[in-house]
């Protein structure tokens, strides 16, 4: 039987590094994009365990020739937009790149989507962001609550979240949101605050640094492991017909109560280290996050196995490995 081919944007990040093992293991055909980047050396590094497995093209979103030129040549069956500027504080340093990557990106996959073969499925990479602070009144976020984005990368997401259901309904084509709330892994850029936690407490404990500066100790989100979330991104394109799903945990919790789970792991007490520096707080703050992903689990019978605990007893391990070297 022939293999699907699977084409994945931002394959080198860390969710495009898992769902190209994921998908290697259904046998698909994996092929991923590559935007270029003035030091080639530590790109793939994510890719590592499957380096051999997969077929990488140089291709960015902004550069719709690119994306064309890759679609037409591989024929994909699903396409993964992973691609994105992705992270939140820097969406405010850099507004307009962030919302030509991480909005009209989308806009130019779709496009190359239409023009080539609108046969092809396509999952979105969306973003508990987009709820900005929008709450349901049981406390929790889903797919029809309001989206209110508090920051130039939530908007960049809202538009394209929006113009993937407008090609949907107007052109009938299979292309599905996945409204994916925090993710983590050892994997995670160590700018994110889950990975930077782990990586400077292991620091602290070897005697390597004595400091963290942190911005918004009191933010809540909800945390789950990006192995288990690129599971559900390819359940989103297996079935009958292209929709919208929140996928998440339903477990919040602070940068605090993660700081003293991390510290504590380590048997040092998190007060000692942790000082806020206004330099990591926001123009403006999602202050709470708490999906509901009832609908992404009734549909497809997902559910994550890791939890907030083994999810962060994995980074601190593999911080250890690495500072033990
Ligand atoms: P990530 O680690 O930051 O990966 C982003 C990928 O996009 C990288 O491969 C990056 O390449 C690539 N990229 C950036 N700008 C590009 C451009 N102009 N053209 C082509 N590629 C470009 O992000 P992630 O955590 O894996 O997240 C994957 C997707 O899910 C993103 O769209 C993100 O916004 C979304 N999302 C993530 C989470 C989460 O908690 N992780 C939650 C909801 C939604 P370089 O590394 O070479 O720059
Ligand atoms: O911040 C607070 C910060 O940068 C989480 C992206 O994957 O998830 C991610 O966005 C919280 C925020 O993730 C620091 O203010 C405190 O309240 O790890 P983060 P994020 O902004 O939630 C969503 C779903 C995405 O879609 C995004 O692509 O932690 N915080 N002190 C800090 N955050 C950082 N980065 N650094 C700190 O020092």
């Amino acid at each position: 039987m022939k293999k699907k081919v699977a084409l994945i944007t931002g394959i080198n990040g860390q969710d495009g590094s898992y769902l190209s093992e994921f998908l290697l293991s259904k046998n698909y055909e994996v092929h991923g994009t590559l935007k270029r980047n003035s030091v080639s050396e530590n790109q793939t590094y994510r890719l590592d365990s499957v380096y051999d497995r997969v077929n990488l093209h140089y291709a960015d979103l902004i550069d719709l020739s690119s994306l064309i030129y890759v679609i037409q040549k591989i024929q994909p069956d699903e396409i993964y937009n992973l691609a994105a500027q992705s992270h939140v504080k820097i969406s405010f340093d850099q507004p307009i790149y962030t919302s030509q990557v991480t909005g009209l990106g989308t806009l130019n996959i779709l496009e190359a989507i239409r023009l080539i073969n609108p046969k092809i499925k396509l999952y979105q990479a969306s973003s508990s962001e987009m709820f900005g602070n929008s709450i349901d009144s049981d406390g929790y976020q889903r797919e029809t609550t309001q989206m209110n984005p508090v920051s130039p990368y939530g908007c960049a997401k809202v538009f394209s979240y929006n113009i993937c259901r407008n090609y949907r309904n107007s052109y009938d084509m299979f292309v599905s949101n996945g409204i994916l709330f925090n993710h983590e892994s050892p994997r995670r850029g160590t700018n994110f605050v889950t990975n930077k936690v782990c990586k400077e407490a292991v620091k602290i404990k070897f005697g390597l640094s004595n400091q963290l500066k942190l911005g918004n100790l009191n933010a809540t989100r909800d945390w789950g492991h990006a192995k288990d979330y690129v599971e559900a991104m390819w359940m989103i394109l297996q079935q009958d017909k292209p929709d919208d799903f929140v996928c998440a945990t339903g477990i919040s919790h602070s940068v605090k109560d993660l700081c003293e789970y991390v510290f504590g792991k380590l048997e040092l007490k998190w007060e000692d280290y942790v000082t806020s520096d206004e330099k990591y707080l926001r123009p403006e703050e999602l202050n709470d996050l708490r999906g509901d992903s009832s609908k992404l689990q009734n549909v497809t019978g997902w559910s994550p196995k890791y939890t907030f605990e083994s999810m962060l007893d994995e980074m601190i391990e593999y911080w250890i490995n690495f500072y033990k070297k």
